[in-house]
Formats: structure tokens, C-alpha cells, sequence
């Protein structure tokens, strides 16, 4: 492939010029005093990968100097999911956000938001650029991408993740590019970029196999709009993996002889289906199980996030190809990655958000998705975001996307959470995020139950049965007793005793 990286090779000191067009090059406090309060600003980032790091930084500490002085600088923030600490974590710090969509996973932002300091838009991934694209969430003022070349016509070359740069590129008034010189340029040859047309022009995604490319290896900008080039050399900042617990590895060994067993069935077939997974532990639990696993044959993945685990998959074989919308990788898996990229980039696509978590893709490829909740309910509703109805996890992120176009849906959760305090099943979610009719298969450290085919009571009980932790599971089988007889069961005076109970007493069986 023939690219020209006008950045890296035929730069002036100070200034990118090109015929009528000229690229300032800026610090990044320089850029940030650009952006002023109540600016939207979309930020490209897709978990820590490929999140702008210089310039939000510069302007929380812009935003602590103002308020210092008794003024107010604060934005509305978009990104493609959550980001890295230089994003979230520092302008949440300078209470620098006033409006946040579509998912995050900062300590200190979640603090914010669940005080109502911040307001925060929890949405499903893929309609983020659509979304945008709409106007929904008014005029973008500044984009703030990270990059690793620009060139003097507008072709941008992302760094570690896709999400929803494209589209704050074409959408936003005025645009700050971050040339990170931490990655390798060679990252081009895994992004596939395109924006799906507004409808109702859109023809078929032309994705018929995981690694189908579509598009550019670059976004496009209209090379006026560009403000500042800031120049980083930093990495993502993504946590190395840590080894799995038991209870990951419990319900990571349910996961895989599941589909090996359906496999077997012939409802999965013989080359297997593209996988999708969730990020954290129980997620690198399971795809590290599916890897060693002599029963499932070498499969691809159509997934969102690319982690750690992969890397290994890839290297021995077992995984043939992945599509993303990030590279999610501590710096140490990254470098592997960088080192042996004539091995690598032809087996990984990094796609914008609207296409990697595209519903009808999702559907088209058959994919098998594995997702957390934080609890799921007797009769199979999901709860992935919001602690006793009220306070705010993450967000839903792309889990939705999947979960409900997937082939098979399967969601995962150790049943229990602070040392048995806390039962992953319960009688009913306090908040919904995937309905009964999404979910298919609900898995634990304690096993599984497939609820397909399966009506309410039926459910229910392969649930308790199967799923919930012992110690919980006299109380919900005598709550389905003693509850209302219906379609479905329930007490409305007692479905939330457990909850009720955690908050009084901080267990959700009485002492
Ligand atoms: O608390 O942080 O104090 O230790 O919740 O739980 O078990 O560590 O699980 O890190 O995998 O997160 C659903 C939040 C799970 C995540 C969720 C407590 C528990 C612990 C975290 P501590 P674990 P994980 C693609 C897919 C939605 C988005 C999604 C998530 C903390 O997976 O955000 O799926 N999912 N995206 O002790 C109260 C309960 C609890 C509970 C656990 N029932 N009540 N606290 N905890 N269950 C990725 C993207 O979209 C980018």
C-alpha cells in the first residue's frame, strides 16, 4: 500500500502548509484554549485505545485555572465508549464535563453522574454516528481525534481504535488532530473505514465474512477545518490482564463446553461461528478457554473490543481473524503486535463503531456474543448498568447491539458479588437492560441454563437451578411459591426484598 505521511516526513518545524491549506502545530494547551465553555466536543476513543490523551488533559487543567478564578469552563463530551485516564478521569477531576454520552467507566466520572453534576446519555453504540449524524445532540464544535498521519488533503490515519471518529471528522466545525507517535503508521492497514449514508439510502453492508473490508484505510477530514496538529508520544495506558479468578474460570469452562456441545448438535457449524466478547476478566476467561480447547475448531470474531487474550489466539492459530472497533491491548501485547505486523494486520480489521456493532452485520454473520450483567432475573431479563435501579455502572455500551441481533446471546456473571453479599440472580431486575426476549443462555461460576424453548416457570427454574448462587436458591424458589399466579409470577410487594435489604443492611439475605 502507497500512503504519503506528510507528518512524519515532509513537516516544517512549526507549520504543515500545504497549497491554500495550513496545518498549525500546536501544544496541546495552546489547542485547548481553543475550546471554550459549553462547546461539544467529540473525542476519539474507544475504551483507553486510541482516546485523545494531550489535549483533554490541557483542558482540565484549563478548566481548574478558570474555576480558580471563579469562572466556568465545562463541555459536553461525546466518544466513541469509554477512554483512557487522560479523558475522563482528568475532566472529571476538573468537574469539566457537563454532558456525557454514549459509555464510560471512570471512577471519578461515574461519581459525577450518579450525583446528577453530570448529565449522561447511556445508548447503544452503534447509534452513536447515526445519531450525531441526525443532529440529536446539536452542533459538534471541535473534534479531537487521535492519529498517527494526517496528510495535507485530509486523509486521517487513526491510531488504535475506530468508534465514532469518522464521524465527529465529518460533523465536527473545527478539528484537533493528535499525532501519536507511541504506534506504529502500519495501523493503517487494518482500518477500514466508511459512514453509512442517512437513510434511506442505504444499500446492503456489503460484510460477508468477518474480515470483509468496505472502505479506506482513513478517515476523511475537510483539511480547512483542521485548527491544530498536536504532536504526543504516548501509550494507551490499557491495564495488563490479570489472571482469571476461579469464578471466571468456573464460567468460562460452562461457556465452552456449551458450545462445544451445540457444536456437536449441529446448530453451531463445523467451522464454528464469528465471537463476540464483552470486555474484563470473565471475557479473557472465556475466550482463553475457547483458545485451549481441543473440541472448538481454530474461529474469527466479529466483536468491538480486541484484548489482551487474543493476541495469544491469534499468534497460535486458534483465532483466524478478528474485526473490531479497537485494539484494547496493554502495552506489552501491543508491542507483539506492532513487531510481527505482516502476521498480524491481515487478520485484524479495525472498523468505525456503526459497522462493528451493525445490527443487520451482526445478524447477517450469525455471531455468538458473551456479554457481563451485574444481575439477570428468574425469568431471564438483564441487567448490565444500573446497581438497585439507581446507580450507574458503565453504561450499556455495544452489549446491546450484540446481544440482541446475535445467533446465540449469553450472558455471564459470577453469582455472587462481595463475598456472597450481593446474588446475581434475582427475582426481579431493578433495572432492564436486555428483556427475556434477548436472552438466551444465562451462565454462572454455579452453571447454566439455556432458557430457549422455554416458558416462564420453565425458565425460572433452570436459572435458580442451575445458576444461582446455593444460598439464595431456597429464597427464590419459595418467592416464586408464594407470588402471584399469571403468564409470569411475581409479588409486587416483595420482588425487591433482596435489594431492599442490601441497602438497610448491606446483604441481601437477613441476617
Ligand atoms: O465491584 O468494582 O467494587 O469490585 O460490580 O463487577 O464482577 O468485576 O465485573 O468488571 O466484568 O463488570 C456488567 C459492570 C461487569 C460490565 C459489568 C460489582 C462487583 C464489582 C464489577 P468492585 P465484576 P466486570 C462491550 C460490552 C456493560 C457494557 C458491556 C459492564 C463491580 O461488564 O459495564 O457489556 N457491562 N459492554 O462487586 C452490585 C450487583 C453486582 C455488583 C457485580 N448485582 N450489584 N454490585 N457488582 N454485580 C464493551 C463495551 O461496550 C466497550
Amino acid at each position: 500500500m502507497q500512503q504519503v505521511f506528510l507528518m512524519s516526513s515532509e513537516a516544517t518545524p512549526n507549520d504543515v502548509s500545504t497549497a491554500g491549506t495550513a496545518f498549525p502545530r500546536l501544544s496541546a494547551a495552546e489547542a485547548a484554549a481553543m475550546i471554550n465553555d459549553g462547546a461539544t466536543v467529540g473525542f476519539s476513543g474507544f475504551t483507553p485505545a486510541g482516546a485523545a490523551k494531550a489535549v483533554p488533559r490541557a483542558l482540565a487543567k484549563r478548566s481548574k485555572d478558570v474555576q480558580s478564578r471563579g469562572g466556568q469552563l465545562k463541555i459536553r463530551a461525546l466518544t466513541g465508549a469509554s477512554t483512557g485516564a487522560a479523558l475522563d478521569d482528568a475532566l472529571a477531576d476538573a468537574h469539566a464535563i457537563s454532558w456525557r454520552a454514549p459509555y464510560q467507566s471512570s471512577k471519578k466520572l461515574r461519581k459525577l453522574i450518579n450525583a446528577q453534576e453530570t448529565q449522561f446519555i447511556d445508548m447503544h453504540l452503534s447509534h452513536v454516528p447515526q445519531s450525531v449524524g441526525f443532529g440529536f445532540f446539536g452542533k459538534i464544535d471541535f473534534a479531537v481525534v487521535e492519529a498517527v498521519d494526517v496528510t495535507r488533503d485530509g486523509r486521517v490515519y487513526l491510531s488504535t481504535s475506530g468508534g465514532c471518529s469518522p464521524t465527529f471528522l465529518r460533523h465536527a466545525e473545527k478539528v484537533i488532530i493528535e499525532i501519536n507517535h507511541h504506534h506504529a503508521k502500519r495501523l493503517a492497514e487494518m482500518h477500514d473505514v466508511m459512514i453509512l449514508p442517512m437513510p434511506p439510502f442505504r444499500s446492503p453492508i456489503p460484510i460477508q465474512h468477518p474480515l470483509s473490508r468496505i472502505g479506506t484505510p482513513f478517515a476523511s477530514v475537510d483539511p480547512r477545518k483542521i485548527v491544530a496538529v498536536v504532536e504526543t508520544d504516548e501509550g494507551d495506558g490499557v491495564p495488563p490482564f490479570t489472571p482469571p479468578d476461579a469464578a471466571s474460570e468456573a464460567i468460562a469452562a460452562h461457556v465452552v463446553r456449551f458450545l462445544v456441545d451445540e457444536m456437536k448438535a449441529g446448530r453451531i457449524p463445523p467451522d464454528f461461528l464469528p465471537l463476540q466478547s464483552g470486555v474484563g476478566n470473565v471475557a479473557n476467561a472465556v475466550m482463553a478457554g475457547l483458545g485451549r480447547s481441543e473440541d472448538v475448531p481454530p474461529f474469527y470474531m466479529f466483536s468491538e473490543v480486541f484484548q489482551d487474550a487474543l493476541v495469544d489466539l491469534m499468534e497460535n492459530g486458534s483465532l483466524l481473524g478478528a474485526s473490531c472497533t479497537s485494539l484494547t491491548l496493554s502495552d506489552a501485547q501491543l508491542r507483539r503486535l506492532y513487531e510481527n505486523m505482516d502476521y498480524f494486520a491481515p487478520r485484524i480489521v479495525i472498523r468505525p463503531q456503526e459497522l462493528s456493532n451493525n445490527p443487520g452485520v451482526i445478524r447477517r454473520l450469525g455471531v455468538i456474543a458473551i456479554n457481563t450483567a451485574l444481575e439477570v432475573d428468574i425469568y431471564g431479563h438483564a441487567n448490565s448498568t444500573h446497581i438497585c435501579g439507581t446507580t450507574l455502572m458503565n453504561g450499556v455500551g455495544g452489549s446491546g447491539d450484540f446481544m440482541r441481533n446475535a445467533y446465540l446471546s449469553i450472558f455471564v456473571a459470577p453469582s455472587v458479588a462481595k463475598g456472597g453479599a450481593i446474588s446475581a440472580i434475582v427475582p426481579m431486575c431493578t433495572h432492564v437492560d436486555h428483556n427475556e426476549h434477548t436472552v438466551q443462555i444465562v451462565v454462572t461460576d454455579q452453571g447454566l441454563a439455556d432458557l430457549r424453548g422455554l416458558g416462564p416457570i420453565e425458565r425460572a427454574r433452570a436459572i435458580i437451578d442451575n445458576c444461582a448462587h446455593p444460598d439464595y436458591r431456597d429464597y427464590l424458589h419459595n418467592y416464586i411459591d408464594s407470588s402471584r399466579m399469571g403468564h409470569l409470577r411475581h409479588n409486587l410487594e416483595t420482588c425487591f426484598d433482596l435489594h431492599r435489604n442490601l441497602m438497610a443492611t448491606g446483604h441481601m439475605l437477613k441476617k
